[in-house]
């Protein structure tokens, strides 16, 4: 028997990552037993990501630091180890560290969260408008310089096909090109829904007779970032779902062309 040699054991590995990585090397889409989040896609969903992992490190400190506490004061003050009873009710020292600690902790929380929020306020230097219309229960895509605009209903689970996702996928997907900057109006036109695309780090309210602003930084590679309604809104809230589907500049084009014929306004 032959040892199987550096370079066979490498294609096997590779060949194997790809097997299990595929899904998510062209979509972004919530996996089976996901714990985190969906990999961040885009400038806004890096810095969010970045946020959660800064708080996420700042709770579980501070969780553990009163689970300790409450474990301390249970042993060393029971009755048994204790049985003479403090009568201290005041003591500056601690009152002082416990008011002055919280608040330097809050203000290194409030520092990045505001600066996330007013990164995101701000819609700028965008490449395309898309205008999304929430509607019981299928969204629209409208391209306002394009003249375009289009429903997209999921497609039903008796008609999907091999490469279809169950309650995500779409019969027409929001087309954009990859390495875009898309400033999203969005907008309802009857009860109130959620646009929210995780991997994105897009979840904005699509209220009838409002138009909210949004943008999103569409990353590089060509890939599908999927999402659903996040706003209850009657018996088909969950069969709304979201395709964001990014395309290299060329694909984007032609696919442009023949949108321009099958939904001209
Ligand atoms: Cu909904």
């Amino acid at each position: 028997m032959t040892l199987p040699s550096g370079k066979s054991i490498f294609y096997v590995v590779a060949s194997l990552a790809g097997l299990f990585a595929s899904q998510s090397v062209f979509a972004a889409l919530p996996e089976p037993w996901q714990i985190g989040m969906q990999p961040a896609a885009g400038s806004i969903a890096e810095k969010a990501t970045s946020l959660h992992n800064l708080l996420l490190v700042i709770i579980t400190a501070i969780s553990v630091f009163v689970l300790a506490l409450l474990v301390y004061v249970c042993l060393r003050f029971r009755a048994k180890s204790n049985p003479v009873a403090s009568k201290t009710s005041h003591n500056v020292v601690i009152e002082v560290l416990w008011t002055v600690v919280p608040v330097l902790i809050l203000v290194v929380i409030a520092v990045p969260s505001f600066r996330l929020l007013y990164y995101l306020d701000q819609t700028k230097d965008t490449d395309m408008v898309i205008k999304v219309t929430g509607n019981q229960w299928y969204w629209n895509y409208e391209y306002p310089d394009e003249q375009i605009s289009f429903d997209s209903y999921m497609i039903d689970e008796a008609d999907l096909t091999e490469d279809q996702i169950r309650l995500l996928s779409v019969d027409n997907e929001m087309i954009v090109p990859a390495g875009s900057r898309i400033k999203l109006l969005i907008t309802g036109n009857d009860v109130m829904h959620s646009f929210f695309v995780p991997s994105l780090a897009v979840q904005t309210y699509s209220i009838a007779g409002r138009i909210n602003e949004a943008w999103i930084d569409v990353p590089e590679e060509p890939k599908a970032y999927y999402g659903q309604c996040n706003q209850i809104c009657g018996v088909n809230h969950a069969y709304m779902p979201i395709v964001v589907r990014a395309l290299p500049q060329d694909e984007y084009d032609a696919w442009l062309a023949s949108a321009k014929q099958e939904f001209a306004l």
